[in-house]
């Protein structure tokens, strides 16, 4: 059929690449993928797309992207049957437990999982059933501040505050650049217009060592040093103590420890915050009387505040900003949404804490989980629970996780893995088998994880918009099938999960919003269900009933940063502090093997300020070397003055070129992986999420091999 003769067809779905979660048109010729437009009527992204979401067709059409079961057979791959791929998968896996115990085998679940329903809905259950301690995820290189300050001052992982954008008049943000981002911990998808409208109305400050997109748009940039956000809080919590007493009447009755973290608060001493941070005391008192004077503010932080050693002590001081203000829980302030399946409540997994420690460096555990920065110590350490075996799922810590060239040498020890991926990349190339799960456009989704974190109340039932092929396995079918044929090699129970429909059904009946399965098929372009609304009083989960303003972990973490922050430590001076950047046409370490992303001038290089280049007689363009404690890079450094003296950046992401990856494209693509520098040493003290930020580097002239 020619294409004019074809009937053309246009379906709505939801984008899964980003937490703006954007209302999407497809355009059909036939069956045909043609075009991809915003969906103007979705309430919630109105008409927004960016790149990313039009290179969903660059994806549908890659021929890298597998399609069948991959076994691996010497340096080669030969497709294998579902069945025969789950039979072999159950035995190995089982024999590696009946030998060498449960924990012998690791799981590690990458960002992917929480964009599709067929994967957060199903795989948790699948971990379970592995009976392993050693169950990783890239949560801990990104957002477990936020899951251990919640869950420590609220009594649940995901009763997370969050800016009410649309109705703020000061939003003060620290370490998140959603301009490239789209939003992180905050879906508002078509975030430029709404950041636009607020900064028109009112003050938007951005805290940050580089002048990102998001800063240069601001109406006001500090540049701070990386890893120093907790002693700019604490300065100013002090600021505001000085400035007025706290509003706190509409938390009286439920706040626990108030006095007692604010008198420790205030015993810090900060008056070496200038030189610490780069802000001096009087910019900071400043924000504090701005803040306190806006009717409406909120401050917020994300993935540049999360990933540092105080990553927790800065997102519960964050909480206390709010909170002191009066704007924790208040419209246009920082509140939590209460979506239409409910994450949190009765029958949710409120979280945990240090209920074991990780074998080789005593870790504690989060929420069932250890830290991924010592994946690599229980890969490579012998003894009781060492793993090996593993079981990766829509993740690429080669390329996402500290260290990630020990990472790929270790991952070649392993007996047996397993990756459930579409592509074999750096991490997969390592698997002895790749399950690809149907395209993702071929499944109903419901978004389980990001309607919690918009900044409206908001519902979309997705429905497939291509078919399934009778070949294909889809996601949840997988992670059914992979489980019950473990449970029968290892004699455990298990209990298929129902199909998707089934559980988003039972999902809204257990929610506030009466939203029905019929509601939710009625109104393709999705259901507004109005603005944020204080909930989160009556929400509390903790055994108080109380908002615990002073945990002990917190107070602990505190007097750490008092020892660290006494005095100023004499620093190497040719010592350099890296930070990683994202940019609107990637998606962390997966998407370069889409042509209309990677076209146009290279992104890669290192990024330096012009007077760092002159001190160690750099050209820009010229080729460094960058060498951080655990590594080293070549790459080409580019001038910015943007960036913070001091400091350099790099994406994450790069370094397409291990023998055996197959990315046709990105393989081309130059560039190198920032985590080949970064150390797995450095931790967020509490959590145990990896500090990727700030790492101490040096750059010099790259010496010929
Ligand atoms: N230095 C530094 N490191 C970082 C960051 C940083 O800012 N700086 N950011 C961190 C953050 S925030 C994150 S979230 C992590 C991400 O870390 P990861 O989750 O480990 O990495 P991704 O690049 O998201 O890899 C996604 C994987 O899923 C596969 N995939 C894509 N779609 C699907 C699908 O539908 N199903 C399945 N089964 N597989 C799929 C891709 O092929 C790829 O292998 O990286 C972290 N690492
Ligand atoms: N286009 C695109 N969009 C994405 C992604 C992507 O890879 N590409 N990834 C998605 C994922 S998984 C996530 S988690 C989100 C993350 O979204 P964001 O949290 O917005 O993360 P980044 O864009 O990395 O911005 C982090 C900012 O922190 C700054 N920073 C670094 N160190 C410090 C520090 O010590 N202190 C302070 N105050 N700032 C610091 C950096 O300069 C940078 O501007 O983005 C999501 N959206
Ligand atoms: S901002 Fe881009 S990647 Fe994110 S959901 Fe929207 S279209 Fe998709
Ligand atoms: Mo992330």
């Amino acid at each position: 059929m020619s294409a004019s003769a074809a009937t053309s067809a246009t379906r709505y779905r939801a984008c899964p690449l980003c937490e703006a979660i954007c209302g999407l048109e497809f355009r059909f010729v036939g069956e045909r993928l043609h075009a991809i437009h915003g969906d103007p009527q979705d309430p919630l992204s109105r008409g927004h797309i960016c790149p990313k979401g039009n290179a969903i067709i660059d994806l549908e059409n890659d021929p890298d992207r597998l399609r069948t079961p991959m076994q691996r057979v010497g340096n080669d791959w030969r497709p294998i049957s579902w069945e025969a791929a789950f039979a072999l998968a159950a035995e190995k896996l089982a024999a590696i437990q009946a030998s060498h115990g449960d924990d012998a085998v690791g799981l590690y679940l990458g960002n992917p999982n929480v964009h599709h329903f067929g994967h957060i809905a199903y795989f948790p259950k699948l971990a379970r059933l592995l009976h392993s301690k050693n169950i990783y995820s890239a949560s801990s290189v990104d957002q477990w501040p936020h899951h251990l300050v919640s869950y420590l001052m609220f009594g649940h992982q995901f009763l997370i505050p969050i800016p009410d954008l649309d109705r703020s008049d000061y939003l003060l943000m620290l370490g998140a650049n959603p301009l490239a981002s789209n939003g992180s911990l905050l879906t508002a998808p078509g975030i430029h217009k709404r950041l636009k409208s607020l900064s028109q109305r009112g003050r938007l400050v951005v805290i940050d060592p580089r002048r990102s997109e998001t800063a240069a748009s601001a109406n006001e940039h500090h540049f701070i040093r990386p890893g120093s956000d907790a002693l700019f809080l604490i300065a100013l919590l002090q600021a505001m103590q000085a400035e007025c007493p706290p509003r706190i009447d509409r938390y009286l009755g439920k706040l626990a420890g108030f006095d007692a973290a604010m008198q420790a608060i205030a015993s810090i001493d900060t008056t070496a915050v200038a030189a610490h941070t780069g802000i001096s005391a009087e910019c900071i008192r400043k924000i504090a009387t701005d803040f306190l004077q806006a009717r409406h503010a909120v401050a917020y932080g994300r993935m540049g505040v999360s990933t540092q050693i105080f990553g927790s002590l800065a997102q519960w001081l964050l909480q206390l900003v709010n909170l002191y203000a009066g704007q924790l829980d208040a419209e246009g302030g920082s509140l939590p949404n209460e979506p239409a399946i409910p994450l949190t409540g009765p029958g949710t997994q409120a979280g945990s804490y240090g209920r074991w420690k990780s074998r080789v460096r005593g870790l504690p555990e989060l929420s069932g989980e250890l830290p991924v920065a010592t994946l690599i110590d229980e890969i490579e350490t012998p003894g009781a629970g060492q793993i090996r075996a593993l079981l990766t799922v829509a993740g690429n810590p080669v390329l996402s996780t500290p260290n990630g060239q020990r990472l790929d040498a270790a991952l070649g020890q392993l007996d047996f893995m397993i990756s459930i991926d579409v592509y074999i990349n750096e991490t997969t190339r390592h698997a002895d088998l790749i399950l690809p799960p149907a395209w993702f456009l071929s499944q109903p989704h419901f978004d389980l994880i990001f309607n919690g974190f918009a900044v409206r109340r908001y519902a979309r039932l997705s429905p497939p918009i291509h078919v399934q092929a009778a070949d294909e396995c889809a996601d949840w079918q997988i992670a059914n099938r992979l489980a019950s044929a473990l449970a029968a090699a290892t004699g455990r129970e298990w209990r298929d999960l129902p199909a998707p429909r089934e559980l988003i059904q039972a999902g809204l009946a257990r929610g506030p919003s009466g939203l029905t399965l019929a509601d939710l098929d009625a109104a393709p372009h999705g259901i507004d269900l109005g603005p944020l609304q204080p909930s989160l009083l009556r929400r509390l989960q903790t055994a108080s009933g109380n908002i615990e303003c002073a945990p002990p972990l917190m107070l602990q973490e505190l007097e750490r940063a008092r020892c660290c922050f006494a005095s100023v430590a004499t620093e190497d001076p040719t010592l350099l502090r890296l930070i990683g950047r994202r940019e609107l046409r990637n998606n962390n370490s997966w998407m370069h093997n889409a042509a209309r992303l990677i076209k146009g001038k290279p992104r890669h290089q290192l990024w330096m300020h012009p007077d760092d280049l002159r001190a160690r007689g750099l050209l820009d363009g010229m080729r460094v070397q960058v060498c951080s404690k655990v590594g080293k890079v070549v790459t080409e450094v580019r001038a910015d003055a943007d960036l913070m003296p001091g400091v350099v950046s790099l994406p994450h992401g790069y370094g397409h070129t291990g023998p055996g990856v197959r990315l046709t494209l990105a393989g081309q693509l130059a560039g190198v992986s920032i985590n080949d520098l970064t150390d797995p040493s450095l931790l967020d003290g509490a959590s145990g999420n990896a500090a990727l930020n700030g790492v101490p580097v040096s750059v010099a002239a790259a010496v010929a091999d």
